[in-house]
């Protein structure tokens, strides 16, 4: 690897993140999930970057990734999970239970994102290749202002007017994600069900979820043992598997 490369150690007194095993920080990379999908790393492996250029979101999408925000990818092994349906939301879970600690009131937004004031203040990323799941998570947390995506995005620093250790924010994260996937590989996503909906975006709105050409319009309910999605519609109740949700717009 030809970046600069940091290795922070879980010091003794450091909260334990006993899923993850090793940790790599570096500078600038295209895509901390490209950095993890190319090399040969082992399960638990952690890659953070300072800055990304290519960082991406799902199908294609572009995720913005400047200085101040935190930008990490981890690989774990399949096998450890018997249903991996839920696994975006209880990565998301991992983030909302962090920013709840730190005094904010996030929601998660099916399938995979963190808002916090209506905006979203983290995505998160879940890629499966070869056996491996590749999940990647991008939160926003010193950023002062986004050039690009302004009316959408928010950062912690934004909301509490004050600048956080990145090292520190990872930690907690990382060891509330360690804690969520845990009980994940155990019991299965049904024992945070109940926990997703509480604080679930557009719970009993009117909402569209589009999936590639088609889109669906109804209230969105609440989410199943196995994190799909419940709608209300005209035409009796739906699960949903995949999509984008969107307030449906006045007409
Ligand atoms: C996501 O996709 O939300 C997943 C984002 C995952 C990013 C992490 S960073 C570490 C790892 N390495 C990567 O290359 N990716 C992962 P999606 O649901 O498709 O949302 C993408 C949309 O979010 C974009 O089209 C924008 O509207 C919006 N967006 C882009 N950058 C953002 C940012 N920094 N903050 C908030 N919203 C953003």
């Amino acid at each position: 690897m030809d970046h600069e490369q940091k290795a922070l150690s879980y010091d003794q007194g450091t909260p334990s993140v006993s899923l993850f095993e090793a940790l790599i920080w570096l500078e600038d990379v295209d895509s901390t999930q490209e950095v993890l999908k190319k090399g040969n790393f082992e399960s638990g492996t952690v890659v953070v970057a300072n800055r990304q250029k290519k960082g991406k979101g799902r199908k294609g999408r572009r995720w913005e990734s400047q200085e101040g925000g935190l930008y990490f990818s981890f690989v774990l092994s399949e096998e450890i999970f018997r249903n991996i349906m839920g696994f975006p939301l209880a990565v998301a879970l991992g983030v909302k239970r962090f920013l709840s600690s730190q005094g904010f009131s996030p929601a998660i937004k099916w399938p995979n994102d963190v808002y916090v004031e209506g905006k979203k203040c983290c995505g998160v990323l879940v890629e499966r290749t070869g056996g491996w799941l590749i999940s990647g998570v991008g939160l926003n947390v010193n950023q002062e202002e986004f050039r690009h995506i302004g009316e959408v995005a928010v950062s912690m620093r934004m909301v509490s007017g004050e600048i956080y250790d990145r090292r520190d924010v990872l930690i907690g994260i990382l060891k509330e994600i360690s804690e969520v996937l845990e009980g994940f590989a155990k019991e299965g996503f049904g024992s945070f069900a109940d926990e997703v909906e509480s604080c679930l975006l557009f719970r009993g709105q009117e909402v569209v979820v589009t999936d590639g050409q088609s889109a669906l319009a109804g209230i969105l309910e609440g989410i199943d043992g196995e994190g799909g999605l419940l709608l209300e519609t005209g035409n009796g109740r739906k699960r949903i598997l995949a999509g984008d949700v969107s307030l449906r717009p006045v007409v």
